[in-house]
């Protein structure tokens, strides 16, 4: 499961994102979400699942759980992603708040790397790193995050064990008011959107469809949770895929450009180790053949062996023998 972290400066309205994108939720810092996907509703519909089994995603308020600045860092660390969110409501300078909580994850990053460099140096186990390091270094001294960098594969391997904050995917969010919906966000050099992170957790504790329009009476077309998960899963460069039948259907995520032996190994390794076959079908496919076995009496399913690269919406059967 992948785990989405949000920060941002104090009293920006992280807390408030995170019962936005945990639908209400008061206690804790952390929460397991559904990802929302109405594909998967579709084929539970269409193959009378007994089961639905959506993709969840952690959602952590770093800050909240943390009881120091410091602490907060180290567990940014441990995200896959982060949330950055800028305050924009109330006429606060978003352009300069963003700036400096960049400088702030800058520092974060720039101790760890002046500690490790200090220890390569003067022990011979790694001093193979020591130029990684010192460019490393000198980038997040220039003010730079290290994800603006181009790094060679060993040097990210060198950069591995501190984790750095600075490489990690990150999604800007404006948290603005309700004037600050219409308005163009500003132009930044990251992902980003405008969202109001109080509306949207008011809205948060609402069934799906109530949800949606009074969003929508906004203007706003999506929910922050799904305008999120779209940014996450591109920056993570994660793909979707099904396994759909009368027992379970299920949405699965694999890295874009997985052979179906790797999708397969997402479900069980056993599956990817026996991997014979893959039947597969476009989602789209699917719903015009009504149903599995209808596409399979149709002979519009297709079969793939261990080469095939998974496409997004790919809704599989692997045929294995252990
Ligand atoms: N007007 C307005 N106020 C907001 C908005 N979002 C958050 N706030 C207010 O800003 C204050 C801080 O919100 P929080 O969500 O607690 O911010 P935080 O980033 O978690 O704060 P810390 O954890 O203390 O750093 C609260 O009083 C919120 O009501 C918004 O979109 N508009
Ligand atoms: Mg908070």
């Amino acid at each position: 499961m992948k785990s989405v972290g949000i920060t941002g400066p104090p009293g920006s309205g992280k807390t408030t994102l995170w019962r936005a994108v945990t639908g209400g939720e008061t206690k804790g810092e952390v929460a397991v979400v559904d990802v929302p996907d109405p594909r998967l509703d579709v084929l539970v519909e269409m193959e009378s699942s007994r089961k639905r089994v959506p993709i969840q995603i952690q959602m952590v308020d770093v800050h909240a759980g943390a009881r120091s600045a410091a602490a907060a860092m180290g567990e940014l660390r441990k995200m896959d992603a982060l949330l950055l969110v800028v305050p924009s409501f109330g006429g606060q300078d978003a352009a300069a708040a963003l700036s400096g909580y960049q400088d702030d994850l800058i520092l974060a990053d720039l101790g760890p790397f002046e500690n490790r460099l200090e220890r390569a140096r003067k022990d011979a186990a790694s001093r193979h790193e020591v130029p990684a390091l010192e460019r490393a270094v000198a980038h997040l001294e220039a003010g730079q995050p290290l994800r603006s960098g181009k790094w060679e594969p060993e040097e990210l391997k060198a950069f591995s064990a501190m984790a750095p904050i600075t490489l990690k995917p990150v999604v800007v969010v404006f948290n603005v008011d309700e004037e600050g919906l219409a308005a163009e966000p500003p132009a930044v050099d990251l992902p980003s959107f405008s969202a109001s992170a109080a509306l949207e957790a008011e809205v948060g504790g609402l069934g799906p469809d109530e949800a949606r329009e009074l969003l929508g009476a906004y203007g706003i077309e999506e929910p922050v949770l799904g305008r999120v998960i779209d940014v996450v899963y591109r920056l993570l460069d994660l793909i979707t895929f099904f396994t759909a039948g009368d027992t379970e259907s299920r949405a699965w995520e694999v890295r874009r450009g997985a052979t179906a032996p790797e999708a397969a190994g997402v479900i069980h390794s056993d599956i990817q180790r026996g991997f014979i076959r893959a039947e597969i079908i476009g989602y789209d496919a699917l719903v015009a053949a009504g149903s599995w076995n209808n596409a399979k009496s149709k002979g519009v399913l297709r079969l793939e062996g261990k080469d095939y690269k998974m496409v997004e919406g790919d809704v599989c059967h692997f045929r294995f023998a252990v």
